[in-house]
């Protein structure tokens, strides 16, 4: 990791967060969501109205994935950057340092993109990781497998809850084997405070696909904004997960569910290491609202895109752009 001179940190640092300050506080009182309770289903779609942001408990993910996978992340990210950087930069996929996408964004982060397709080859990561490739691949897999499971669970309840007929009308878009998602793993350095404010590890931004599962070590860093300059700071759980809301779902939602702006703060003392699955429809896939979930003589808010046509429009943005306003729909006057 390239060691950052001061001016360049305050291009990409927030002030300390602390609870006398009143833009932002620490809050326990995020939706929690036990996946085992009947009350599941009705918790889940208040949340996604109100936050589009939940913690998921009973999850039914083997602690040995989460486990497994954790240490081979890692394993992966105490090598020698020389090494690391024979698997990058990401060309969209493979490790990358410091420098998030491809239009100017940077954060205090390091990373390892992949994409779920199971025709993925990990060549690119090869060189790395040697003969140990195979090891490194399953436990990729056997996490997202299970992961996946759960987020089509999830959707499952949240099309019963919004009562939907057709029980796998979200699902089956990360089901499909055509299904674009993508998986990340992220390490955060510890970074010392710097005249007063704490180091942006990753921007804020909303994610473009269905939903995005997250998971992580015990070091803190990531916040939800609730209100515009409003960002509360979610209390680490490695047991559990995070689940928030896309862009893709507000659309098919019409705005009924909200895609939730995010971004972590680096820690000052512990390094921070996630895990982010994020369940993208097929590249084909029309995306626009359920026609029924429109009540009455509701209108479109939004304009019909493919998957494809939103994905390459997010892939020029900055990472804190608005991306769906491009396809809103102006209403009549
Ligand atoms: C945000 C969500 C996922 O991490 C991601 C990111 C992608 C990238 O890191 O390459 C993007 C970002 C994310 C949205 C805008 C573009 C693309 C970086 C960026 C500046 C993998 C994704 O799908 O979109």
């Amino acid at each position: 990791m390239v060691v950052l001179s001061k001016p360049e940190i305050e291009h990409f640092s927030v002030p300390i967060m602390s609870c006398s300050n009143s833009s932002s506080f620490i809050s326990s009182n995020i939706p929690l969501i036990d996946l085992s309770k009947p009350d599941a289903t009705t918790l889940l779609v208040k949340a996604c109205e109100e936050f589009g942001f939940f913690k998921v408990v009973n999850h039914g993910v083997s602690p040995d994935f989460i486990s497994n996978l954790e240490s081979q992340a890692v394993k992966f990210f105490s090598l020698p950057l020389s090494e690391k950087q024979k698997a990058g930069p990401p060309d969209p996929f493979g490790y990358g340092s410091k420098i998030i996408g491809s239009n100017g964004d940077v954060g205090w982060v390091e990373y390892v993109l992949l994409t779920t397709n199971p025709e993925f080859n990990y060549k690119g990561l090869a060189p790395v990781f040697g003969e140990n490739i195979e090891i490194f691949r399953s436990a990729v897999t056997d996490y997202i497998s299970s992961v996946k499971n759960m987020a089509c669970l999830i959707l499952e309840l949240l099309a019963d809850g919004l009562k939907i007929q057709e029980k796998n009308v979200f699902s089956k878009l990360l089901m499909d084997e055509q299904s674009d998602s993508a998986f990340r793993l992220n390490h955060y350095p510890p970074c010392q405070d710097v005249n007063g404010r704490s180091l942006i590890g990753f921007g804020e931004h909303t994610d473009p696909q269905i939903i995005s599962v997250l998971r992580s070590n015990n070091t803190s860093g990531l916040q939800i904004s609730l209100k515009e300059g409003h960002w509360i700071s979610i209390p680490p759980d490695q047991n559990s997960f995070f689940v928030n809301i896309g862009d893709s779902f507000q659309v098919m939602t019409n705005g009924r569910f909200k895609s939730v702006k995010h971004r972590v703060v680096a820690d000052n003392r512990k390094s921070r290491v996630s895990m982010i699955y994020f369940g993208g429809p097929p590249l084909s896939e029309k995306i626009a609202p359920l026609p029924s979930l429109m009540k009455g003589s509701e209108d479109s808010l939004y304009k019909e895109f493919t998957w494809f046509e939103y994905k390459k429009s997010a892939y020029t943005s900055r990472l804190s752009d608005n991306r769906l306003c491009l396809f809103e729909k102006i209403a009549a006057s």
